[in-house]
Order: C-alpha cells, then sequence, then structure tokens
C-alpha cells in the first residue's frame, strides 16, 4: 500500500494501513487521533451520528436531582451489571458470583462485582473478637486481631485472583454458547492492602528449617490450605484492605491471605490460623478438589501457578455489532508469574497476527487491559488474543493444550463444573455477517 503523509486524508493514514489480516489497525490509530478515527468509519457517519443538532432539555436537566447518598451505588440503568450467581435459591452447598468481564473496562474489578467462592458460604464475622494466631514451629506464638494487624507496616499492591477451576467450561469438546462472565468470571483484579507475611513470620521466630505453613480459615469448613514458606517470603500478604475499602464479606472480611499469583483456593479468606510445619497436610483442597487430573489418569501434585493468559472481552459473546467500521478489540491479560511482556491479536482466525496496545502501567501478577484498533468490514471474521510474560511464557495454542491437558465429553449437569482445571489457552470469538458473536474454536 503506497503510504502519506499523516493528516493529508484520514482514510488514506498510514494508521490506517492494516497490520494483519481482516482490518486490523496500526496500534498509533490510538493515540488520540480523530482523523483516524473518522477515516476508519469509512463512507457512513462518525460514530455519534450526523451534524449536531441544538440539544433540548430532558427532564433531568429541569429540576434538582436526587439527595447525594452516603454510601453510592451504580445507576439505576447499570442494573444488569452484576455477578451471576451459582447458588441463587440459598442451598446448602457452595455458592459462587462471576464478575461481568463483557459488561465492564479498565483493569480494577469493582468490590461489588469481584468473583467470590465461598464452599460453606459467608460467616458474619465480627472483627472485634475474630483473631488469627501464628505458631507450630516458631519460637514465639502470636494472636493478632484486626485492630493489631492494622498497626503494622501496611503495603499496597495490585493483584489478580483466579480460581483454579475459572475457565473450565473451555474444556468442552464443543464451544459452549455462554458470556466471557460465564466462561473466565472466576478471576477479577483488585488493589490489596496487608501486613507482608514476612513481618508476622519474622516476628513469630519461624523455625529455619520448616517449608510449610497451613493458612485455615474461620468459616464452618475450615478450608486450608498448605503453603511454601518460600511463598510466604517471596509476596504474601494479610490483606485486610480491597480497592481501598475493608475486605467484602465474599471475599475473607475481616482478614485474608493473599499470594500473588496463586491457585485462587491458597488464598484462605477468614484467615485465623498460620501454623509453621515441616509437610504439606494434603488437606481436602490440595490432594483433590484442585489437583490436575491428567488425561493418562494420573494427578498433578500441586498446581500453584496461574499461568499466563489472556482473553477478549470487548466484542465478545453477548454484544451484537453496530455495523462496519471501527471497533476498539479489547480484552485483560495477567500472569502467575510477573508481568505481561506482549498481547497478540487476529482477526482471522489466527492466520496473522498483530501486536496490541497495552495499557500503562503494566503490573506483575495483574491485569493489563490490551487495545487493538480494527475496522470490521461487515465480513465473517473470527477474533482471539494471546498473551506472553516476561518470563518468557505464551499462552499455549488451544489444540496444543487440549492434546496435553484433555477435554471432557461427559453431559455434565451443571455445564459450568467441569473436572479440569488451570485452562490457559485461547478464547475466540466468531462474527457473522450480521454482527452476532458466538463463542467458537480457531
Ligand atoms: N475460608 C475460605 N477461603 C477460601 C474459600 C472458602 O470457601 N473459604 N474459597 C477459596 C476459593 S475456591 C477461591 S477461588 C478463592 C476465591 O476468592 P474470592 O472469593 O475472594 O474471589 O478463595 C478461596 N479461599
Ligand atoms: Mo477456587
Amino acid at each position: 500500500m503506497p503510504r502519506h503523509k499523516p493528516g493529508t486524508n484520514a482514510s488514506h493514514s498510514p494508521d490506517l494501513e492494516p497490520v494483519a489480516g481482516n482490518g486490523l489497525l496500526s496500534r498509533r490509530a490510538l493515540l488520540g487521533r480523530g482523523a483516524v478515527i473518522a477515516g476508519a468509519m469509512g463512507t457512513s457517519a462518525s460514530l455519534t451520528g450526523a451534524a449536531a443538532e441544538p440539544l433540548k432539555d430532558d427532564p433531568w436537566s429541569l429540576t434538582m436531582g436526587n439527595v447525594t447518598p452516603a454510601l453510592q451505588t451504580p445507576s439505576r440503568f447499570e442494573k444488569h451489571v452484576v455477578r451471576t450467581l451459582s447458588n441463587p435459591n440459598n442451598e446448602l452447598r457452595n455458592s459462587h458470583g462471576r464478575t461481568p468481564h463483557h459488561l465492564i473496562n479498565g483493569t480494577i474489578t469493582p468490590n461489588s462485582l469481584h468473583f467470590s467462592i465461598n464452599h460453606s458460604g459467608l460467616p458474619d464475622i465480627d472483627p472485634a473478637k475474630h483473631k488469627l494466631v501464628v505458631h507450630g514451629k516458631v519460637k514465639r506464638p502470636l494472636t493478632f486481631d484486626l485492630e493489631t494487624l492494622s498497626r503494622y507496616p501496611l503495603v499496597t499492591r495490585m493483584g489478580f485472583l483466579e480460581c483454579g477451576g475459572n475457565s473450565a467450561p473451555m474444556f468442552s469438546v464443543t464451544p459452549m454458547q455462554i458470556t466471557a462472565q460465564a466462561i473466565h468470571g472466576l478471576v477479577s483484579n483488585a488493589e490489596w492492602t496487608g501486613v507482608p507475611l514476612s513481618i508476622l513470620l519474622d516476628e513469630a521466630g519461624i523455625d529455619p528449617t520448616a517449608k510449610w505453613l497451613v493458612a485455615e480459615g474461620a468459616d464452618s469448613l475450615a478450608l486450608h490450605r498448605s503453603v511454601p514458606v518460600k511463598k510466604a517470603y517471596d509476596d504474601a500478604i494479610v490483606a485486610i484492605y480491597q480497592n481501598g475499602e475493608r475486605l467484602m464479606p465474599g471475599n475473607g472480611y475481616p482478614m485474608r491471605l493473599f499470594l500473588p499469583g496463586y491457585q485462587g483456593n491458597m488464598n484462605v479468606k477468614f484467615l485465623r490460623r498460620l501454623k509453621v510445619v515441616d509437610e504439606p497436610v494434603m488437606s481436602y483442597y490440595e490432594a483433590k478438589t484442585y489437583s490436575q487430573l491428567q488425561p493418562d489418569g494420573k494427578s498433578w501434585r500441586f498446581h500453584f501457578l496461574q499461568e499466563v493468559k489472556s482473553f477478549i472481552t470487548h466484542p465478545s459473546f453477548g454484544h451484537t455489532m453496530k455495523g462496519p467500521g471501527y471497533y476498539d478489540i479489547s480484552g485483560v491479560a495477567y500472569s502467575g508469574t510477573g508481568r505481561i511482556q506482549r498481547v497478540m491479536v487476529s482477526a482471522d482466525g489466527g492466520q496473522s497476527w498483530a501486536e496490541a496496545a497495552l495499557q500503562a502501567p503494566v503490573l506483575p501478577k495483574a491485569f493489563t487491559r490490551f487495545r487493538m484498533p480494527w475496522r470490521w468490514d461487515g465480513q465473517p471474521a473470527v477474533i482471539m488474543s494471546r498473551a506472553w510474560d516476561e518470563a518468557g511464557y505464551e499462552q499455549p495454542l488451544r489444540t496444543d493444550f487440549v492434546a496435553r491437558r484433555g477435554q471432557t465429553k461427559n453431559p455434565v449437569t451443571n455445564p459450568l463444573i467441569f473436572p479440569n482445571q488451570h485452562y490457559n489457552s485461547i478464547t475466540s470469538w466468531g462474527i457473522n455477517a450480521k454482527g452476532e458473536i458466538a463463542h467458537v474454536y480457531a
């Protein structure tokens, strides 16, 4: 394609030259040049419609508005932006709430929409009575309450939290026609504030030969997991704030273990015990539920790390394209190993790829939002994303991944519960000429 000077004619700007198949545009199109976007609109009008008409006053412009509430909630027009529940009728079993990734944007999951998994419900904990004990192979067993813990030096860090069972519907042999919320809703990202676990262990005087901790929650099943002491000293915290406010009851109020990048289940909520021991205790959740069953029938002993992953949230299943023209392809990428290095996007089912823009700051073990400018020509397209992390790990292609890790043919009573764990391969969305979006395997 011939190159033109930018600004001479928006529709022939070099920023509108395709960088990969099926209309992917240069990332430079994102650098705030409206003319480029206008050019991508093609012959149709701009995104905002015809020439501006004189404004008229709607009812809300004519009277005094509502009074400011003490605790604000989203607009009544956003009532559909909610978590989906696995146990809406309050049966005596576990309950999940899934994050609506296709309805939100940015990187921070609002506390009201952070996913939640509670194996024995939400305990109604009085923070004045809740205690955390540190004991076992230590010189000085210690007891903390929320107030004493709050007086320690606190650290704040952004971090994703993902259930090992997130994305399990992707193990289905046929693509399930469900939203990114239903597929990937068991991962969220928040700013956590708490006390580094290393400070508490040092104060207790941990036996230098001890290799493991047992963390236990105060809910009725006393969920407990073994955690390597090495991880505790690396970057673990006892979190007491979530996005600036106290933890939500469903996210561990008043205190929880936060292990950046490690399998959700190990992030013990309602934390009441840290016992220093020599060996892992092989608790129910590490020996059975969250162990990884392989196609050969064997299980991996532990699978702590949540590996590099990405998925497109916009556009995705549940959205409809509003005609040909400019779109942002956007989604989230994250890795339990560290920072996201690169995200590639394809609009032609993986035949060609272009590098997406990563929104700064790119933080370790946290969501990174990626964006890819795209001119959809109204023809069928398959969009997908693939991420790499700074340690060089790449998100596996689906065929390679399921060859190694298996698929499930079994008709399942609850289609969102699969026996397999830790899906970190690719998600593809197929768009037809009507602009309808389906979940496809490419
Ligand atoms: N005490 C306790 N801790 C728990 C759980 C629980 O049910 N009880 N659920 C675990 C599971 S399976 C996951 S994936 C994460 C989810 O954390 P969240 O509910 O804050 O999103 O918490 C883990 N910690
Ligand atoms: Mo989980």
